[in-house]
């Protein structure tokens, strides 16, 4: 595509399934019904365990929370859509990866109750600790893909950012490294069109974030990130070509996060009720239900089950991270392979000689 007709806002868009569930035959991926299952239910538990971290921080069970309702679909499309090989490498927004690519659901609010334990991830489920500094995971994708090119590993490095987070030096960084190396690695932008109460619009005058990778040589394109259909197939394409050598790519992923930054935000101080509003009609979950619903998959009878199981699967999760007892000794040994000076002095001073 000649770049003029991208800076005129033309940047390549995708979307599959609309908000009122009608489906581009053309583009439909055609996956099969254990596959959109599996996302269906994904999306359910995400947003349930959503509500109940919320229930949880009010009821002073969790600290500070980042809600994820409304952007489901880009955590699980994303995921789905790459191989067990590749490395993913989230934000803060997408705790909920680590479940999705099978690890326990304890282990993802366990860090929001304040235990290092839940940063302890299963190396062989490929992803690394989410970033709480904005955009500071991208170089280490960058970098852990140019590695993994060098050990002659086949896979391709995922990493995740929001549209805040493209204003960040290491979002260009990240990105001229990428394009200059060449390296296996997908750019996730989950524009949800806040970063706190900055709006997109004041964030870049950019037409869209995915032009942005033109700037370095590659390529960028925009999904709607409400349509579960169209991330899986938008990062698939990109993952598979990255892996067969093809380079980087950005995924700008346009969505909405429907409730605060976090639990200690209060959006309604500077975004309207109607803009929420607009993006409820446009949510991930109910346009993929009638999609569902249309092939035969989804029932009353169906939802009633995956609300069970999900009930069930939350409750166990909640039962097994309170039980849970961190030794406090963690927060200094924790941080880097072995401890520094300062932190040993530091845990001295906490907890006297025997806290070695
Ligand atoms: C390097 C850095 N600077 C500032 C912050 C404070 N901060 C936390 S979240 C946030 C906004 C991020 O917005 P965006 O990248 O759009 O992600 P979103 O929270 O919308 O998912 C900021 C500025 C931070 N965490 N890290």
């Amino acid at each position: 595509m000649p770049i003029s007709t991208v800076f005129e806002g033309k940047t390549e868009y995708m979307q599959i399934l609309d908000k009122d569930s009608k489906v581009d035959a053309e583009l439909d991926p055609g996956l099969p019904d254990e596959v959109l299952d599996r996302m269906y239910r994904l999306m359910v538990l995400g947003r349930l365990w959503d509500h109940k971290c919320i229930n949880l921080q009010r009821t002073g069970r969790m600290f500070t929370y980042p809600p994820l309702e409304g952007q489901e679909a880009v955590s699980v499309g994303s995921v789905l859509a790459v191989k067990p090989e590749d490395w993913l490498f989230p934000s803060y927004r997408e705790w909920f990866i680590y479940h999705i690519r099978g690890g326990p659901l304890s282990m993802v609010n366990m860090v929001w109750m304040g235990m290092e334990e839940g940063m302890k991830l299963d190396k062989n489920l490929r992803v690394y600790p989410y970033a709480i500094p904005i955009a500071s995971n991208l170089p280490h994708a960058v970098g852990a893909a140019y590695a993994l090119r060098m050990k002659g590993e086949k896979c391709a490095c995922i990493a995740y950012c929001g549209d805040g987070a493209t204003s960040e030096g290491d979002f260009h960084d990240a990105l001229n490294f990428a394009g200059v190396w060449h390296v296996p690695c997908v750019f996730v932008i989950c524009n949800n069109q806040w970063a706190i109460s900055v709006p997109r619009k004041k964030q870049t005058d950019s037409e869209t974030l995915a032009q942005k990778a033109l700037a370095y040589g590659f390529s960028g394109v925009q999904v709607d990130g409400n349509d579960v259909l169209a991330v899986y197939k938008a990062v698939k394409e990109a993952a598979d070509a990255a892996r067969a050598g093809k380079g980087p790519k950005v995924v700008e992923c346009i969505t909405y996060r429907i409730g605060a930054h976090t639990t200690a935000d209060d959006p309604k101080r500077y975004r309207s009720e109607d803009e929420v509003l607009y993006w409820r009609e446009r949510d991930p979950i109910k346009r993929f239900l009638f999609y569902l619903e249309k092939k035969g998959i989804w029932s009353e009878a169906y939802e009633h089950k995956i609300h069970e199981e999900a009930d069930r699967l939350i409750e166990d999760a909640i039962t097994k991270a309170e039980s849970f007892r961190q030794d406090p000794k963690e927060m200094f040994r924790y941080v880097y392979a072995g401890m520094t000076r300062n932190l040993e002095e530091q845990m001295k001073e906490c907890f006297g000689e025997e806290g070695k």
